[in-house]
């Protein structure tokens, strides 16, 4: 059972349902296999965990604000101490309403038997796709049924709508138990770049340092990775989703780390860009200042006032100002911003929200334009320069060089709060940590 509120989570949704007159779906997901039948440690649906705080698979989650006896309905599966055995303890349908504080509980068989019926006196169904799959039938044919039982002046669901109005939008303003959460993810993360910060050194394999960050989280009680850690030495930072971590750190080479841990499924993300000697060469600290410039002028903007791409603006202005004073681009800002000729060396954007998830839900824009940042979002910000090995349009000496630094940035009605700030950023304080 995970630590979450999940009641005010189910009330507050419910609110919004009703104002909506639609019911809500919700489904937990089920174990994926990593081969044959070798399961991965099973984690629901954040969207689950949210309304639930249950962390059991195969169960699904059922609001209806216009219900006559209950508004919240979970199915999930019943005990069975055979199959108990093999697979872990269940919680049981005769417990559920009292653990979870839901209003029902029912059998998961039941689940699209009973659906229809309970769907009628709802005009829409809030629910997520999974892209054509079984479950989409089984919902659109629960939809189907729905509408020929209905009874004379009854209204059922004639649509279905995705999340992101209701849900996510909620999902994405952070109440202060979920910051909490997010606080001590961060705090987690932190302590573990430092320790492998301070563990680092030549001919070590890229996954020492992957193993050192899972054993100071995993030891204090995360719940686990928010994401697979990258560890990347050298030109391997060029690859954005490296996570192979199987090459030795070179002297002269940096590293970097991007790693983020659970707390209570709450996650982090932090990526720090460090020498694997404890000392930057002059080119290694050039660009990494430019990093570092356009990382605090972001976070900078991360307040009331400023929309979400104003962030990511805000650091391609120094990037870009940065890249041709060092002679890597040419032109203006504006000719290279136009012709977006620095995507050769900076080709991702700047943030992402987090939550429960690592890249969390929440829309980007409203009426095709960048939402306005409110208090209790939490985005990341993370530039970073990427010169690939074989690029012989810029010099040798930048050559091979990449170099991400990222922090979680919880937006106030005042000044950013920076949740991940426990790990240094500044050079010197890095080749302090390290010497
Ligand atoms: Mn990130």
């Amino acid at each position: 059972m995970a630590d979450i509120d999940a009641g005010a989570h189910r009330r507050a949704l419910l609110e919004r349902l009703a104002e909506e007159n639609a019911a809500c779906l919700v489904f937990s997901g089920s174990p994926a296999f990593r081969n044959a039948d070798s399961e991965y440690r099973f984690r629901p649906t954040s969207d689950f965990l949210y309304l639930t705080g249950f962390t059991e698979p195969d169960t699904a989650l059922l609001l209806v604000p216009n219900g006559e006896e209950a508004k919240s309905i979970l199915f999930l599966r019943e005990r069975d101490p055979k199959a108990e055995v093999w697979t872990g303890r269940r919680l049981g349908v005769e417990r559920a309403v009292e653990a979870l504080g839901v209003d029902d509980a029912r059998p998961v068989d039941a689940l699209f038997e009973d659906l229809p019926k309970l769907l009628a006196g709802h005009e829409a169904l809030v629910y997520e796709s999974d892209g054509g799959g079984a479950r989409d039938r089984d919902v659109l044919d629960a939809l189907a049924r729905a509408r020929s039982a209905r009874r004379r002046g009854e209204a059922s669901p004639s649509a279905w709508i995705e999340p992101e109005a209701t849900l996510h939008e909620l999902r994405l303003r952070k109440d202060e138990a979920e910051l909490e959460a997010m606080r001590r993810a961060a705090a987690l993360t932190t302590d573990a770049h430092r320790a492998a910060m301070r563990a680092a050194k030549p001919g070590m394999l890229e996954m020492e340092l992957e193993a050192r960050i899972e054993f100071e989280c995993r030891s204090k009680g995360s719940t686990g990775p928010a994401y697979t850690t990258i560890v990347a030495g050298g030109a391997n930072a060029c690859i954005l989703h490296y996570v192979e971590n199987d090459a030795r750190l070179e002297d002269g080479d940096l590293v970097l780390i991007d790693a983020g841990y659970e707390w209570n499924y709450h996650a982090s993300d932090v990526t720090r860009t460090f020498p694997v000697n404890g000392r930057f060469s002059p080119e290694q600290r050039t660009l990494y200042d430019l990093v570092l410039a356009a990382q605090h002028a972001a976070i900078a903007r991360c307040h009331v006032g400023s929309s979400f791409d104003d962030v990511h603006d805000a650091a391609l202005d120094v990037l870009v100002d940065g890249l041709i004073e060092h002679g890597l681009l040419g032109g203006t800002r504006e000719e290279a911003i136009e012709s977006e000729s620095y995507r050769r060396f900076y080709m991702h954007r700047t943030s992402h929200w987090i939550g429960l998830d690592v890249h969390d839900c929440g829309a980007y824009y409203r009426d095709g334009e960048s939402r306005p940042l409110e208090p209790g979002m939490v985005l990341t910000v993370e530039p970073g320069l990427y010169v690939a090995e074989d690029d012989d349009t810029v010099e040798e000496r930048w050559r091979g060089i990449g170099i991400r630094i990222e922090d979680d940035v919880h937006v106030t009605g005042g000044d950013p709060e920076v949740l991940t700030a426990a790990v240094p950023t500044d050079p010197d304080e890095i080749e302090a940590l390290m010497a």
